[in-house]
């Protein structure tokens, strides 16, 4: 059952928009985040006007974080509704897709609940994208003024800047000038927005807005992003891999492996251009993707070699894998047709 509620003082609401459409609705996506709506409805309080702001928490909780919602919004000044969802379809990308579609507001603001993203910076958001006419304003932590530091350590630094280069690599292309393409803050004016596009799954759904939206005029303020004020992280390596496989969207879910069985027409119409390692395997799989030639999967146990060494070398072959991706993200996002894949010659 999904439960969706409105609190505090005023009410805003119904499937269509209101009459007089709040500024700024403020979409959050919870995860158990109890520790944090407290100061987080505080501090937005302190900055935004109640009679002229929204805030839509979309909560897929398996805590008390729905009912410390609801007592923190009774004396919030500014109306607060609570979507929880009993079934969190499409994880974060999927609340936060919800969230934008039950908000009223004529610019909607997406931000976490964890005040990594300072609830202060929202007014700068909404002020840049009037002042610049844009139609996507994001929090930048890349540009000059802006700052990562509340990242918890290296190794979330590594995670935060290789996916951004990687993205930044993948989008070579000029429409696309974010520097923060990984963002989870940022406002988009509601009439540009065209969520029937999106098909948002996980994180990173300004990638989404930005690739398949093509927002007109995108805008980047700098903020200084916040160590997690309470709770814990719920990002993972799992939420990363998640990541890669949604940016190529290909169908299967372990596009490296070298135990494949081909077709004939795979094999003589397909030339290979890798020559390291397993990444024909790849090669093939994404070009056949690319075909849209059909591509099944059935389960199998990996089993370590019991004797001799390995010479799997991941390092040396990310590269290529890498290349394949982007190949694969081409495929999906940018629309790179069957016929971009060059054949053999008939009996070459
Ligand atoms: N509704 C919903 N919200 C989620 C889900 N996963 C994460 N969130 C929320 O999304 C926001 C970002 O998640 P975080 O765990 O802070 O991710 P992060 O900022 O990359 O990781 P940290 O730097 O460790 O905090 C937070 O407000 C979470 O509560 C989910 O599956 N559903
Ligand atoms: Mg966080």
């Amino acid at each position: 059952m999904t439960v969706t509620s409105t609190v505090g003082r005023a009410r805003v609401g119904g499937p269509t928009r209101a009459e007089h459409p709040p500024r700024q609705s403020i979409v959050i996506p919870t995860f158990n985040e109890g520790a944090n709506i407290v100061p987080l409805l505080a501090r937005l309080s302190a900055v935004l006007p109640a009679t002229d702001t929204e805030i839509i928490i979309v909560d897929d909780s398996t805590d008390d974080t729905p009912a410390i919602v609801r007592s923190a919004a009774r004396t919030c000044p500014i109306p607060v509704r609570l979507h929880h969802r009993a079934e969190p379809t499409g994880g974060l990308g999927g609340a936060v897709v919800e969230g934008l579609r039950m908000a009223q507001g004529v610019w909607l603001v997406v931000m976490d609940a964890d005040l990594q993203h300072p609830p202060e910076s929202v007014p700068d958001l909404v002020a840049a994208g009037i002042r610049d006419g844009a139609d996507l304003v994001v929090a930048s932590r890349y540009v000059s003024g802006g700052s990562s530091s509340g990242l918890a350590d290296p190794y979330r630094h590594l995670v935060s800047q290789g996916s951004r280069v990687v993205t930044k690599v993948l989008f070579r292309t000029p429409l696309i000038q974010v520097s923060d393409p990984m963002s989870g803050f940022f406002t988009v004016r509601a009439s540009s927005l065209e969520l029937s596009e999106l098909r948002p799954l996980g994180y990173k759904v300004l990638l989404e807005l930005v690739v398949r939206n093509r927002p007109g005029r995108v805008v980047e303020v700098p903020y200084e992003f916040a160590p997690r004020h309470a709770g814990e992280s719920k990002s993972t390596v799992a939420e990363g891999l998640r990541f890669l496989r949604h940016l190529a969207r290909l169908p299967t879910h372990d596009a490296t492996s070298g135990f494949r069985l081909f077709s004939r027409r795979v094999v003589e119409q397909i030339p290979v251009e890798s020559e390291d390692g397993f990444c024909y395997s790849i090669e093939l799989l994404v070009k056949a993707h690319r075909l849209r030639w059909n591509i099944a999967e059935v389960p199998v146990t990996w089993i370590e070699r019991a004797d001799g060494r390995t010479r799997f070398q991941v390092l040396r072959w990310l590269p290529a894998y890498l290349r394949w991706y982007g190949y694969a993200f081409a495929t999906t996002f940018l629309r790179r047709p069957p016929r971009s894949v060059a054949l053999k010659e008939p009996g070459g």
